[in-house]
């Protein structure tokens, strides 16, 4: 899936404003013909989440409805007209002008719907139907009943009640845009690379909707290298192999990226044009390592979350920028997108400031009893299918995750993530693919992941306390992991609550001390271990949560930095490890 772009060709306007607004706790607006347009709405912020912008409806989560007017620009007669969704959590229904034009379930992933038949030139009227409630069959669940024993360790006291430990935001979270293209434009992209020595290759393959005899014209630029080579498009597709004499490989440390344009000619005439970034390198798993352009490379960053005060799980530029600042103060290298596809822009970013990140479905907190098992199945399927047509093409993405921390004890968890895995390879066969799990020595999808991802929190929800004992256990189920499994490790996530402010010495837990002493006792151990791979934090940044008794202010206060991106003492303890 291409991100929209302006150029000659192309043209992108967003729909990012206030709009109007209406909470539905009695699910009236559709027997209302609240579709038509509403009346009573009021102002809300797109994009943002709902949640923390009013008085009332913190925790209501749906449904809800938005709506808007606008007018097209100038000169977009006979051009393809197309409405994007960046992420709306968690079920979207549309209607132009009165019209359905249909409904995507899933927040984090892009959709679109090509509006061109019922599109005016000005006075459109967009309405959505927003649901964020979550249901045992939903993707992530919430409100799951029965026993708990199938969903340990679970977060069901909670309010409002999810299956995961993190604020079940909903709303419109990313940016609406409107794009004009030719009918006849690029569809698709993919790019592949590898090298040989210094030798560099760049393999493209575009997609377009349509036979018209048409010219592919593709143009690689950078690093010394200027090339163009053209080639017919055999009925929709067209590809080309570049060959780069002296590549200029891309890296963490020298994130170094070519500029490749292609452009669509129909006789003389260029019709479409589409420009991409291009970072060339190559990710496996070989033995014990992960190899990075054929060198082991080790992991160090965070898990964490897209959350700040009042805009929610909106997208909000400038703080983007403060987390990558703040991931290279500490000499980070890399993060997952716990717990879901984060924007295109941070990835966008990680591409150009050489952060490696793994990227994760939003299938967190999977459990698998019978009923709502098919369900579960397909949507799996459909963001993973999603998250790979949105990334595919950026260098920083290294891996994918298909779930964090499903409740796979029973058996037919495996072939349930087995099928997962083989759909990833087949999508995309050039990335390892990876489950992050709690269960360790009993997680199935260890046997057939390509590395194993294990989440361990030892000396915090056991061992409290205790960290000469939290270590040692640590320790032997680390080799007993690596015997069992013969494959390389990530400990995905360790960490402790340090609330700001409160010291202990000797530390004690709740303390900054304890949570510094307990990250850099982890990493000395982890460092021992010639099998592991790489340490991510649990969290870069203290997070809203469900509330509940663990969670002091419903946050969750494991970050280095607080929500609002002050350093704890561990982050200086962390950077003097790092750097
Ligand atoms: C985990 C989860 C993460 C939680 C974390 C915690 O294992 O993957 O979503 O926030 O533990 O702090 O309990």
């Amino acid at each position: 899936m291409l991100y929209p772009q302006s150029n000659l060709h192309r043209q992108v306007i967003e729909l990012s404003d206030f709009w109007d607004f209406r909470f539905d706790p009695q699910d009236i607006g559709q027997t209302n013909d609240w579709q038509i347009g509403f009346a009573d709405g009021r102002p809300i912020a797109v994009p943002s989440s709902w949640n923390d912008q009013f008085e009332d409806g913190r925790d209501f989560l749906g449904p809800a409805w938005y709506q808007t007017e606008f007018a097209l620009p100038w000169g977009w007669n006979e051009k393809r007209i197309v409405l994007r969704f960046g992420s709306i959590n968690y079920l979207a229904e549309v209607w132009l002008n009165g019209q359905l034009l249909g409904k995507h379930e899933g927040g984090h992933l892009p959709f679109e719907f090509d509006v061109t038949a019922l599109v005016q030139q000005s006075g459109n009227k967009l309405v959505l139907r927003v649901d964020g409630r979550l249901t045992f069959d939903s993707v992530p669940p919430g409100n799951v009943t029965g026993d708990p024993a199938d969903f340990f360790p679970s977060h069901a006291g909670n309010h409002p009640q999810a299956q995961f430990d993190f604020f079940p935001y909903c709303g419109i979270h990313r940016p609406v845009m409107l794009y004009a293209i030719s009918p006849s434009a690029l569809q698709d992209v993919t790019v592949q690379t590898q090298f040989t020595g210094t030798h560099g290759q760049v393999n493209i393959r575009a997609e377009r909707n349509t036979d018209i005899p048409s010219i592919a014209r593709f143009h690689l630029n950078g690093h010394g290298q200027h090339s163009i080579i053209e080639t017919a498009f055999s009925s929709d597709i067209a590809e080309a192999n570049i060959d780069i004499p002296d590549v200029a490989l891309w890296s963490p440390t020298n994130p170094n990226l070519y500029e490749l344009v292609i452009e669509v000619l129909q006789g003389e005439e260029i019709i479409d044009s589409y420009s991409l970034k291009v970072g060339v390198r190559t990710i496996g798993v070989d033995g014990d390592q992960l190899l990075l352009n054929d060198q082991p490379i080790y992991l160090n960053g965070f898990g964490r979350h897209e959350d700040f005060p009042v805009i929610g799980r909106g997208y909000l530029p400038a703080l983007i920028i403060k987390d990558y600042a703040l991931m290279q103060w500490i000499g980070a290298n890399s993060f997952r997108t716990s717990h879901y596809p984060y924007s295109e822009q941070m990835l966008d970013l990680a591409d150009q400031l050489g952060f490696l990140v793994i990227d994760e479905t939003p299938a967190v907190g999977l459990y698998f009893r019978e009923d709502g098992l098919e369900k579960r199945r397909e949507l799996c399927q459909q963001y993973l299918r999603e998250m790979i047509a949105r990334d595919k093409n950026h260098p920083s993405v290294i891996m994918w995750s298909l779930a964090n921390e499903p409740h796979s004890t029973p058996p037919h968890a495996r072939p349930f993530f087995e099928e997962l895995y083989q759909d990833a390879k087949k999508l995309d066969a050039t990335r390892p693919v990876t489950l992050v799990s709690f269960l360790g020595a009993s997680e199935q999808a260890f046997e057939f992941c390509d590395l194993v991802c294990l989440n361990r929190y030892l000396g915090w929800y056991s061992q409290g306390g205790n960290l000469d004992e939290a270590l040692s256990l640590l320790s032997t189920e680390l080799d007993l992991l690596h015997q069992k499994f013969g494959k390389p490790i990530l400990l995905a996530e360790f960490g402790a609550d340090a609330i700001p402010g409160h010291h202990a010495q000797p530390p004690e837990m709740f303390s900054e001390e304890y949570q510094a002493e307990m990250l850099v006792r982890y990493i000395e151990l982890l460092r021992q271990k010639p099998y592991v791979i790489g340490e991510h934090i649990w969290n870069l940044c203290d997070f809203k949560t469900s509330q509940g008794v663990t969670r002091v202010g419903a946050l969750n206060y494991k970050g280095i930095f607080t929500r609002d991106r002050r350093p704890k003492l561990a982050a200086h303890r962390i950077r003097a490890l790092w750097h």
